[in-house]
């Protein structure tokens, strides 16, 4: 990682049994492959529009999203299909999303920046760095008011750690003590800069600043993650506001198709060394799982990947008056009003 220096706070005792670490390995090998299909669409212009993908940060969407309720809520980001993927969503709704069809979650008028599914408590990814925090701590105040014992999570990117739209945040919900968490997904990027060209201070500091307790994991370990994750949202769902900070790596570009010029060629070529799936893979094969096991997820999720696309490829594209649909809202005017 080029800007920060910043290590994992400990390595968690590793008391997930194997079952859920399956479980975990799957939600990221579905992640990865939708991703990787999703890159191939994209070049062969299947797609509208910028995706961003997360291939390389797969262990933060399973560990932290594995961690929530189902009454539990959050906001993305740009980056966001990994979050999403792994709170459930059907694949094949997703496909259609991505490739702009009638059928998709918000019918296909979001597309890969601003899918939101609300029935599964996800509010949005976004376009705007930084702009889920506020949706997200709208929703942790409303989770407080409503009583509904639920927790939200704002995942932001560490560009966002210069935003005005954090500090705010961080403030309101260390005053209001809201059932909140704040992840930052750090992967020393900000577009094509390296953060700590953009930010002054580091996060535990930032947190330290409103009273927010910070922790920082090993961002490329899913069991980590999924520990520390279940750590904090148990300790927000009561107590007031968390921040998780996860370390982790971006492969591919900025955007699909960003070359990365700016990124030195050891940089990319040492990524795979921390590949959150190989990782989780060696660590259920030590735990006893037949490499046939993983061999067939493996399977699986690309017949399942197969078949959503084939879905999706199939749907027709939205009407023209669609884009029209829920922009505003009636309003009915009385007389002399
Ligand atoms: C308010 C705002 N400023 C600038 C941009 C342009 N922009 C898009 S993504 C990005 C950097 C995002 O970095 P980070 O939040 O770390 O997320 P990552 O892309 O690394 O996942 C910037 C500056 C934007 N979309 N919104």
């Amino acid at each position: 990682m080029p800007s920060s220096a910043a290590q994992a706070d400990s390595i968690p005792a590793n008391s997930i049994p194997t079952d859920r670490r399956l479980a975990l390995h799957r939600t990221m090998q579905t992640i990865r492959a939708t991703e990787t299909t999703l890159s191939r669409l994209f070049a062969d212009g299947e797609i509208p529009g910028f995706i961003h993908l997360s291939v390389g940060q797969e262990a933060v969407a399973a560990g932290v999203v594995g961690a929530l309720g189902p009454q539990d809520s959050f906001a993305t980001t740009h980056r966001g299909h990994g979050h999403v993927l792994a709170r459930g969503v059907r694949l094949d709704l997703f496909f259609k999303e991505i490739m702009g069809r009638a059928g998709g979650i918000c019918g296909g008028r979001g597309g890969s920046m601003h899918v939101a599914d609300l029935s599964l408590g996800v509010l949005g990814a976004n376009g705007i760095v930084g702009a889920g925090l506020p949706l997200a701590t709208g929703s942790a105040l409303a989770h407080q008011t409503r009583r509904t014992g639920g927790v939200a999570v704002a995942f932001f990117g560490d560009g966002a750690m210069a935003e005005g739209a954090l500090h705010e945040c961080l403030n309101m919900a260390a005053l209001w003590k809201l059932p909140m968490v704040f992840v930052c997904e750090n992967n020393g990027w900000s577009e094509f800069s390296p953060t700590s060209t953009q930010f002054a201070a580091t996060l535990d500091k930032l947190g330290a600043a409103f009273g927010v307790p910070h922790r920082r994991v090993d961002g490329n370990d899913v069991a980590a993650v999924a520990e520390a994750a279940a750590e904090v949202v148990e300790a927000a769902r009561g107590g007031g506001p968390r921040i998780l900070e996860c370390l982790t790596t971006r492969w591919h570009g900025h955007f699909e198709g960003d070359p990365q010029r700016y990124r030195n060629a050891d940089e990319i070529a040492g990524l795979p060394q921390n590949d959150p799936l190989r990782r989780s893979a060696e660590a259920l094969l030590a735990a006893g799982v037949e490499e046939s096991a993983l061999a067939a997820l493996v399977d699986a999720v690309d017949a399942d990947i197969r078949d959503a696309l084939e879905a999706a490829r199939a749907d027709a594209l939205p009407d023209v008056d669609a884009a029209f649909r829920d922009v505003y809202t009636p309003t009915t005017l009385t007389a002399g009003a």
